[in-house]
C-alpha cells in the first residue's frame, strides 16, 4: 500500500496550477491582453466554445483557495505568472498592480508555511510580443530573460523555485505544430525554430536571474513520455526511438549535452532551426533542478495509425494510456542517458475524469488509483537511484484546459463554475489522508 511507502522525510509534496487555466481577471487591474486571450475569444478555437475570462477567478478568490490548498496538508504550491500582468506589453513599463497580486498570493501561502514554486511561462505570452513576431523572433528570448530578471530581483527571495518554462514541446508543437493552442499556427518548420528560441530564452534567462543572485533553485519544467514500440518489429522499434528523440531528446540534449539528437535532425531535413553559434552555451546553463511532467506513453506502430492506444488499465478523460509503470522507466533512461541530471521534481501528475457531484460529493475512485500507482512508481525509481525531490498534483482544481476548455476535469478539487463553489474530490481528502501518514511517518523518525 501506498501508505506505508516511506518516502524521504524533506520530500516536498505539493499541488500545481498555471495562470491562465485559474486566474481569471483577463482585463483586470492594467492586466495585457496574452495570447490565449485573444486565442480562446474565437470559440472555434476552443472544444467548449469557452475562453479565460472568468476561468476559477482565482484572481479575486485567491485567500480562500490559500486556505483550500493548506486544508490539504502540502508542503508547496505551484503556479505560474502571468507575464502580461506584469508586464502588459512584453516589454518596456511593468505593471504595480500585477506584482502586488502576486505578493499578496506570496504573503497569503507565506502565512500558511506553504513553499511557492513559481513557473514564468505557462503559455501566455504577452499579445503584444506576438505582434512583434512572437516566438519565432529571437528578440522574445530576450525579453523573456528581462521579465525573468525582473520577477527573480523582486521575488527571488520569497520562491523556493523558479521555472522558465513549463513544456516548450506544447507551446512549440501544439501552438506552431498544428494550431491545437496559441497562436494557433500550423507549420513544422516554425514549430522546430520555435522550440529553438524557447530553449534559448531559457538559458538567456537563466543568466540574467543568476545576475540577481537569488536563493531559488532554478530551472526548466519538461513534459516527457516513454515511447514503446507497438510490435518486435524492426519499423516499430525506429519509429519508438524517433518519438523518444523527438518528443524527449529534443530538449533534453541542448540542456544537458549541447547538441541536438541527430535521428531527429535527419528526420527534420530542411526544417531544422537556425542556431547561432554560442547558443548552445547559452542554453546549457547549469540548472539546480528538472521538472517532469509525466502523464502518459507513447505506442508507435508502423501501421495506421502511427499512435496506437494500448490501454491495458484504462484511458484518462483525455484519451490518454494510464500507464504508471512508464514513470519509473522514463525516470532511469534520464538517468542513464545524462550524467549530469540534476535533482528531479515530477511537477505534474493526474488525470481527467468525468466527475459528478452526487450528495455534495465526488467519488473520483479512478483519480485515487492513478495518483496512488503513480507515486509508487516514482518511489521504484527512486529506489533505483533517480534523484526525485518533490511530487506536484496536476491539479489542485478544476479549471480551463486549454482547447478542450472547461470539459475536462484535472482537478482533485471540483470547481461549479456557475456558483465558482470549491467541493474537494474523493481524492483530495485521499490525498490529504495520504499525506498525514506521511507527516506522521515523519515525525516518528
Ligand atoms: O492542463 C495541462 C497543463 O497546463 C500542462 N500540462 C498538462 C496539463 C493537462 O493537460
Amino acid at each position: 500500500m501506498t501508505d506505508s511507502i516511506r518516502f524521504p522525510a524533506n520530500f516536498t509534496w505539493g499541488v500545481a496550477t498555471s495562470a491562465f487555466q485559474i486566474e481569471g481577471a483577463a482585463d483586470a487591474d492594467g492586466k495585457g491582453p496574452s495570447i490565449w486571450d485573444t486565442f480562446s475569444r474565437n470559440p472555434a478555437n476552443i472544444k467548449d466554445g469557452t475562453n479565460g475570462d472568468v476561468a476559477c477567478d482565482h484572481y479575486n478568490r485567491y485567500r480562500e483557495d490559500v486556505a483550500l490548498i493548506a486544508s490539504l496538508g502540502v508542503d508547496a504550491y505551484r503556479f505560474s505568472m502571468a507575464w502580461s500582468r506584469v508586464q502588459p506589453a512584453g516589454k518596456g513599463a511593468w505593471n504595480e498592480k500585477g506584482f502586488d497580486f502576486y505578493k499578496r498570493l506570496l504573503d497569503e501561502l507565506d502565512a500558511r508555511g506553504i513553499a511557492s514554486h513559481l513557473t514564468l511561462y505557462h503559455w501566455d505570452l504577452p499579445q503584444g510580443l506576438q505582434i512583434d513576431g512572437g516566438w519565432m523572433s529571437r528578440d522574445t528570448a530576450h525579453r523573456f530573460a528581462d521579465y525573468a530578471h525582473e520577477v527573480a530581483r523582486r521575488f527571488g527571495d520569497r520562491l523556493a523555485t523558479i521555472a522558465t518554462h513549463n513544456e516548450p514541446w506544447c507551446t512549440a508543437n501544439l501552438g506552431y505544430g498544428n494550431a491545437q493552442f496559441a497562436p494557433g499556427v500550423a507549420d513544422k518548420k516554425q514549430a522546430i525554430q520555435v522550440s529553438h528560441h524557447l530553449l534559448l530564452s531559457h538559458g538567456l534567462a537563466m543568466q540574467s536571474m543568476r545576475a540577481t543572485n537569488t536563493e531559488a533553485d532554478l530551472g526548466i519544467v519538461l513534459n516527457l513520455w516513454t515511447a514503446d514500440p507497438a510490435t518486435d518489429s524492426e519499423a516499430d522499434r525506429k519509429l519508438a526511438a524517433l518519438e523518444w528523440a523527438n518528443s524527449n531528446e529534443w530538449f533534453l540534449d541542448p540542456l544537458f549535452k549541447k547538441r541536438y539528437p541527430e535521428l531527429s535532425l535527419q528526420a527534420h531535413g530542411a526544417n531544422a532551426p537556425d542556431i547561432q553559434e554560442g547558443d548552445f552555451d547559452i542554453i546549457a546553463q547549469p540548472i539546480d533542478f528538472l521538472g517532469v511532467n509525466y502523464y502518459r506513453r507513447e505506442v508507435m506502430s508502423a501501421e495506421d495509425p502511427p499512435r496506437k492506444p494500448v490501454g491495458g488499465i484504462g484511458f484518462t478523460d483525455m484519451g490518454w494510456e494510464i500507464y504508471p509503470q512508464g514513470l519509473t522507466e522514463l525516470l532511469v533512461k534520464m538517468k542513464d542517458e545524462y550524467p549530469n541530471l540534476p535533482p528531479v521534481y515530477i511537477t505534474e501528475n493526474g488525470m481527467a475524469a468525468v466527475d459528478v457531484v452526487e450528495d455534495g460529493q465526488v467519488a473520483d475512485n479512478q483519480r485515487i488509483e492513478y495518483v496512488r500507482t503513480h507515486l509508487e512508481t516514482m518511489k521504484a525509481a527512486m529506489d533505483h537511484g533517480v534523484d526525485v525531490r518533490g511530487y506536484f498534483l496536476w491539479s489542485l482544481m478544476d479549471n480551463f484546459e486549454w482547447n478542450s476548455g472547461y470539459a475536462k476535469r484535472f482537478g482533485i478539487v471540483y470547481v461549479d463554475y456557475a456558483t465558482q463553489q470549491r467541493i474537494p474530490k474523493a481524492s483530495a481528502l485521499w490525498y490529504r489522508d495520504f499525506l498525514a501518514a506521511q507527516q506522521r511517518q515523519r515525525q516518528a523518525a
